[in-house]
């Protein structure tokens, strides 16, 4: 029996990725139907959490089923939930228990503290047999964007950093330079896809003008939204980022006492402008940031820099990953150092980070980092 629920969990997990980064506020939860037969166990019905949250993961798989449900499992990355609320409809517990299945299994509680266990109650209270807690640590893992926001008001984030062999982002007085391969380009653009946001600080952008779309043949309605943390609001309102602001949105995070001048241009352009409180150095403070974030219904957070952003993310602990990525190229010269000293003494600490990966894309080598709870 655990080796058949692992396995259809496994399931459930890989169905549940599809929605990563279009399902926010809500997280992307997936859900298999199966149904013991004279052949073995067959799955009748699959889903995941739709773009925007809804339908959720369980209806969609039950429907799928119809009357295949009756008797059979559900197996679900996520406790169903057991709320109702003013877009919600009907909760997937009620659609769960109107199905006739006879059982469900699945990763863990929701710590939505308005679900957090009620959805399990409901279900063993109508007679349905739950078994919790099925492949946990792997679902948390996809789920801890979800988890983060519900539980410390904040989106996880993962921060991107590429070097190249010499340790450089970028080339003399910051001229941009290619540091990942292609292959490796193609996988960080598939990564945004899978978050919520993408966030950089102003330094990156007034150096590169970036885009920050997802780029991938099919792939372009899934670009996230553009996070710029600008303290001052020197973003440039003839920037490519200003400019698309209308097709994939831009939100500008400033300084409370940032110029007020600035914000008409960028606001007519289709921007949205935020204000947090400073820092002791007069920056957005990074923790208002990322909490007014989670308030916006945002999950996952994908930061790609630069590295003075990179830097303050980890020292503060609020990278919950760290991916890096290292080119076999080196710029041959002294230019803009990718790591500063407060990332390379996080990473660097067992106590903060500790190495849960290397891999390669192309000729690129990863090492994916975790911060130690
Ligand atoms: C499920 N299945 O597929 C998902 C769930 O705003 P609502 O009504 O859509 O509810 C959002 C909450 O429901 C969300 O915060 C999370 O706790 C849970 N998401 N639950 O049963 C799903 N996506
Ligand atoms: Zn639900």
């Amino acid at each position: 029996m655990k080796g058949a629920d692992e396995r259809f969990m496994r399931h459930a997990l890989a169905l549940g990725r599809r929605g990563a980064g279009s399902t926010w506020p809500n997280p992307s939860v997936g859900a298999v139907v199966v149904r013991e037969t004279a052949d073995g166990p067959l799955v009748v019905g699959t889903g995941w959490t739709q773009a925007g949250g809804r339908p959720h993961a369980e209806p969609v798989a039950l429907e799928e089923a119809g009357l295949a449900a009756v008797g059979a499992t559900l197996y679900v990355t996520l406790e169903p939930c057991s709320h109702r609320t003013v877009r919600g409809g009907t909760p997937c517990v009620e659609h769960t228990i109107l199905s006739g299945v006879a059982r469900v299994v699945s990763a863990m509680d929701d710590p939505n503290p308005r679900i957090a266990g009620l959805g399990h109650a409901l279900l063993r209270s109508a007679g349905v047999k739950v078994t919790a807690g099925v492949l946990a640590a792997e679902v948390a893992r996809d789920l801890r964007g979800h988890i983060m926001r519900v539980t410390k008001g904040r989106p996880a984030v993962t921060l991107k950093i590429a070097r190249t062999a010499d340790g450089y982002a970028g080339g003399p007085g910051g001229r941009r330079i290619a540091v990942s391969c292609p292959e490796a380009g193609r996988w960080v653009h598939l990564e945004r896809a899978r978050h919520d946001a993408i966030m950089l600080g102003i330094g990156s952008i007034l150096a590169d003008d970036p885009l920050l779309t997802v780029r991938l043949p099919g792939l372009e309605h899934l670009s996230p939204v553009r996070v710029v943390l600008d303290s001052r609001l020197q973003l440039d309102p003839g920037s490519q980022l200003v400019r698309t602001a209308r097709q994939v949105p831009v939100w500008v995070i400033a300084a409370e006492d940032a110029p007020v001048a600035p914000e008409a241009a960028l606001v007519k352009a289709g921007v949205e402008v935020m204000r947090v409180p400073a820092d002791a150095a007069g920056r957005a403070d990074l923790s208002e940031a990322l909490h007014l974030l989670g308030a916006r219904g945002i999950t996952r957070v994908y930061a790609e820099g630069g590295p003075a952003v990179g830097e303050a993310l980890a020292m503060q602990g609020l990278a919950d990953e760290i991916v890096l990525s290292v080119s076999p190229v080196a710029l041959g010269e002294p230019g803009v150092p990718a790591i500063r000293p407060g990332l390379s003494a996080a990473i660097g600490d067992g106590l903060r980070y500790r190495l849960a990966e290397t891999f390669a894309v192309g000729h690129d080598r990863f090492e994916r980092y975790e911060r130690v709870p």
